[in-house]
C-alpha cells in the first residue's frame, strides 16, 4: 500500500501549481487559531482542560445548543487588524492563515450561509476577516483561510460530533452541499485574492468527489493554493503532521506547522511558549529540509495575541532582519546535519547555521565532493573567516569573540556542485 508521501508525489506528477513560487520562497508564516474556544480559554464549568484549546467542545462533550451560548458573550473589542498584520510583518512572516471555521463549526466571518457566525451571533457584530485580509495584503503578506471542511460539531450532518448526533445517520453530502461548499465559496469571493485555502482532517468524500470539489472551487480563484489536507493525496503543497519536522530534506513544496505554546487555540493556563532562540532554531531546521514553518498563535476572547507571542515573534523578526538571506528563497541544505547545526542553500552558496557553538570554535564542514570554496564569511557584518582544506572537508575558524546567538550564520561560497540528498 502507498504511504501518504507517495500518493501526494504521484498526484503532483512533477507539475507544480503556477503560483507556488511565493510559497516556496516565503519560509515563514503566521497561523492563527481564533474562535469561540478562545473565549473559553481551556476552561468549561470550572474544569480546566489541557492540550488543544480548540478541542474543548469535544473534550467536554458540550452539547451544540449549549455551546452556541458562548457566541452570545463573544465580544473581542481589543481586536485590531493592523496590529496583527504588523506583528506578522515584524516577525518576518510572509503569509497568514487564520481559522475561518474550526471543528466547533462557528464562522469567524460574515457568513450568509448560517447565523452561527460573527455578525449574527455575537455582540461584536462585525466581520474581523475583512479588515485583516486588507491589513495583511497592504503589507505584502499573503492572506489565507483555514477551513475545517469535514468536521463540524455544530451541524447534525457535519463530521465527528457523536455526543449530540448519531454518526451512522449522518448525510455528509448534505452537509457539504448546504454548508461547507457555500461557505468556502464565500471565502473565495469576498476577501480578495487568497494565498492559501488550508483544509484539515478530511472525511466523507471519495477521491473523485474531492477532485471535483477542488475543480469547482479552483474556478473561483485559480491562483489560490490548496493544502494537502484536502485529502486523498490531492492539493498543491504538502502539510506534514501537526508539529512534525522531517529528519532529512523533502522534495517539493511543503510546510511544517507548530504551536507557539502547547495549544493551537488560546489556553489561559498554558504559558509554555517557545523562546525566540527555539523559534529561530526551529525555522532554520525546517528551512534546512526545504520547507516552510507555519507558526501558530492563539489570540484570546478579547482579540489579544498573548504577550509572549508578541515579544518572542518580534525577537525572531529581528534575527531575520539580519539573517533573512539564509532563510527566504533558500532550498534544502546540501550539507547533512552536523553536531554544530544545519545548512540551507542559495545559488553557489551554503548557509551554515551554527546552532551549537563548538567549544574550540572549529567548524568542520564535510563536503563529500570536491568543490572549490572561494569565500567564507559571517552573514552578519560580512567578516571574512579563515579556513583550511582537508581532503573533502573544510575546517572554518570562527572568531573567539562572537556574541551569543541562537543561530550564527556562516556563508560559504563555492564553485562546483555539491551532491543532492537521496531526497524522499
Ligand atoms: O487545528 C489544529 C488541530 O485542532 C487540528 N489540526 C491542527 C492544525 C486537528 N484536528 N484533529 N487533530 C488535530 C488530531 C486530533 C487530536 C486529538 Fe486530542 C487527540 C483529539 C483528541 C485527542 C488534542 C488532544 C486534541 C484534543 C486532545
Amino acid at each position: 500500500s502507498q504511504t501518504m508521501d507517495e500518493m501526494w508525489d504521484n498526484r503532483s506528477n512533477g507539475k507544480e501549481h503556477p503560483n507556488i513560487k511565493w510559497f516556496k520562497d516565503a519560509k515563514f508564516g503566521m497561523f492563527i487559531h481564533w474562535g469561540l474556544y478562545s473565549k473559553l480559554g481551556g476552561e468549561w464549568k470550572g474544569k480546566k482542560y489541557y492540550g488543544s484549546g480548540e478541542w474543548i467542545m469535544s473534550q467536554g462533550k458540550i452539547p451544540a445548543k449549549e455551546y452556541e451560548q458562548v457566541a452570545a458573550g463573544f465580544n473581542p473589542i481589543a481586536f485590531n487588524a493592523d496590529e496583527w498584520a504588523q506583528l506578522t510583518a515584524d516577525a518576518g512572516m510572509k503569509y497568514m492563515v487564520i481559522t475561518a471555521k474550526h471543528h466547533e463549526g462557528f464562522s469567524m466571518y460574515d457568513s450568509k450561509v448560517t447565523s452561527f457566525d460573527m455578525v449574527d451571533a455575537t455582540p461584536y457584530g462585525k466581520d474581523p476577516m475583512k479588515p485583516l485580509s486588507e491589513a495583511t495584503r497592504k503589507r505584502g503578506i499573503q492572506f489565507g483561510f483555514y477551513y475545517s471542511q469535514f468536521q463540524d460539531w455544530h451541524e447534525p450532518n457535519g463530521g465527528k460530533n457523536s455526543w449530540d448526533f448519531d454518526e451512522s445517520k449522518k448525510n455528509y453530502q448534505l452537509y457539504y452541499q448546504q454548508k461547507a461548499i457555500p461557505q468556502i465559496k464565500e471565502l473565495l469571493t469576498k476577501y480578495g485574492p487568497l494565498g492559501i485555502l488550508w483544509f484539515d482532517t478530511p472525511g466523507g468524500m471519495t477521491k473523485e468527489q474531492t477532485q471535483s470539489f477542488i475543480d469547482s472551487l479552483r474556478l473561483l480563484q485559480p491562483g489560490c493554493l490548496f493544502s494537502s489536507r484536502v485529502g486523498h493525496g490531492l492539493g498543491d503543497y504538502k502539510d506534514l503532521g501537526d508539529s512534525e519536522i522531517p529528519a532529512t530534506p523533502l522534495r517539493g513544496a511543503w510546510e511544517s506547522l507548530y504551536t507557539h505554546n502547547d495549544s493551537w487555540g488560546y489556553i489561559q493556563h498554558d504559558l509554555n511558549f517557545k523562546t525566540p532562540e527555539a523559534l529561530i532554531q526551529l525555522l532554520a531546521q525546517v528551512a534546512s529540509r526545504g520547507g516552510n514553518l507555519l507558526l501558530n498563535v492563539g489570540p484570546d476572547g478579547n482579540g489579544r495575541i498573548p504577550e509572549y507571542s508578541i515579544r518572542f515573534l518580534r525577537e525572531t523578526g529581528k534575527w531575520l532582519k539580519e539573517n533573512g538571506a539564509s532563510i527566504y528563497g533558500t532550498s534544502f541544505g546540501r550539507i547533512a546535519d552536523q553536531p554544530w547545526g544545519v545548512s540551507t542553500s542559495g545559488a553557489g552558496k551554503q548557509f551554515l547555521h551554527v546552532l551549537h557553538m563548538p567549544a574550540d570554535r572549529q567548524l568542520l564542514v564535510p563536503l563529500q565532493k570536491r568543490v572549490v570554496v572561494s569565500k567564507v564569511y559571517l552573514l552578519k557584518g560580512k567578516q571574512a573567516l579563515k579556513f583550511t582544506t582537508h581532503g573533502n572537508d573544510i575546517n572554518i575558524q570562527l572568531p573567539s569573540n562572537l556574541p551569543g546567538s541562537a543561530d550564527h550564520v556562516v556563508v560559504m561560497e563555492y564553485k562546483g556542485s555539491l551532491p543532492d540528498y537521496d531526497l524522499k
